[in-house]
């Protein structure tokens, strides 16, 4: 593939989105498809643009106790893919971003209201270290990738087909109404502060908690997952998302973050028990504390 004037094209369309009203269509988060405990967002199998490298199949996201266990799969490895046309060499994964705002992502974006996670550590990011970071603003870095401008720039290239952006959004209209039509494909950390770590997860370590992307067709070459810990990001309905540096592919995937076990609960019990005693309330003030610092 081969995009004359894209960074052109890319420059302009970064000029524009940042004076352009974004629509005020909030996506409606709902639950993606369940199975083993894993909620996934199967991703068409033919959408990739420019090869089985950059073909993704799907995304899942598992709650585990105080973490979440997030999995990729599809043709790009985790070091991304040598591409002459990239000014850095190298086409690889983008960012991972939860939007638990329930506005538009570009809305979120431009708003810092959205969660980042940079779990490539070879990519184009401008997050500094791979980790999960908070009230982020994403940027495109399809322009230096030999990418896309726009995704309606990639569906006119062939790729106009149902569940481009996984089954959660799998309409072009669902895409456009949440990404953009015209404006860049956002998909790097462009600004953020970072709460934590991620922790890469073994393949055995995926199959022990019960991926299974094969139940659904969709098992790739290459399989990606990672963890961190749940109280970095919330709780609530999200759409979460990821698309390969060149905006060749992506997948989103919609569902539900259920409230971390702790401090929240004890400050719900405090709220809820009016009749508590000193002790109780006492709690409730180390648990607020906590929030506070953490
Ligand atoms: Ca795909
Ligand atoms: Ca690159
Ligand atoms: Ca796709």
């Amino acid at each position: 593939m081969k995009l004359t004037g894209t960074k052109i094209r890319t420059l302009l369309g970064v000029a524009a989105a940042s004076v352009c009203l974004f629509s005020a269509t909030g996506q409606q988060a709902s639950a993606g498809q369940l199975y083993n405990g894993w909620n996934y967002g199967i991703d068409a199998s033919n959408d990739g643009s420019g090869g089985s490298s950059f073909e993704i199949k799907g995304m899942a996201i598992k709650e585990v106790g105080d973490s979440i266990f997030v999995a990729l799969t599809g043709g790009m490895p985790l070091t991304g893919a040598a591409d002459g046309g990239a000014a850095d060499g190298n086409i690889g994964w983008g960012d991972l971003f939860f939007n638990l705002s329930g506005k538009d992502f570009q809305t979120a974006s431009s708003t810092n209201s959205l969660f980042g996670i940079r779990f490539a550590g070879t990519n184009d990011s401008n997050a500094a270290t791979t980790g999960v970071y908070k009230n982020v603003s994403a940027m495109s870095v399809t322009g230096v990738n030999n990418g896309y401008g726009s995704l309606n720039q990639y569906y006119n290239s062939g790729f106009d087909k149902a569940n481009t952006q996984g089954t959660d959004l799998a309409t072009k209209e669902a895409a456009y109404n949440y990404f953009g039509q015209n404006t860049p494909i956002l998909n790097e950390i462009g600004s953020g502060t970072k709460v934590g770590d991620i922790t890469m997860l073994t393949a055995t370590q995926l199959l022990t908690a019960g991926l299974n992307f094969g139940h659904f067709g969709a098992a790739g070459s290459q399989t990606i997952g990672f963890q961190l810990s749940r109280s970095l990001l919330g709780s609530g309905s999200y759409m979460a998302n990821v698309f390969v540096e060149c905006g060749n592919d992506g997948v989103a995937l919609a569902g539900n973050l259920a409230k971390a076990p702790e401090p929240s609960s004890i400050v719900g019990l405090a709220l809820v028990g009016l009749t508590a005693a000193g002790s109780m309330l006492r709690k409730r003030r180390l648990a607020s504390v906590n929030i506070v610092e953490s």
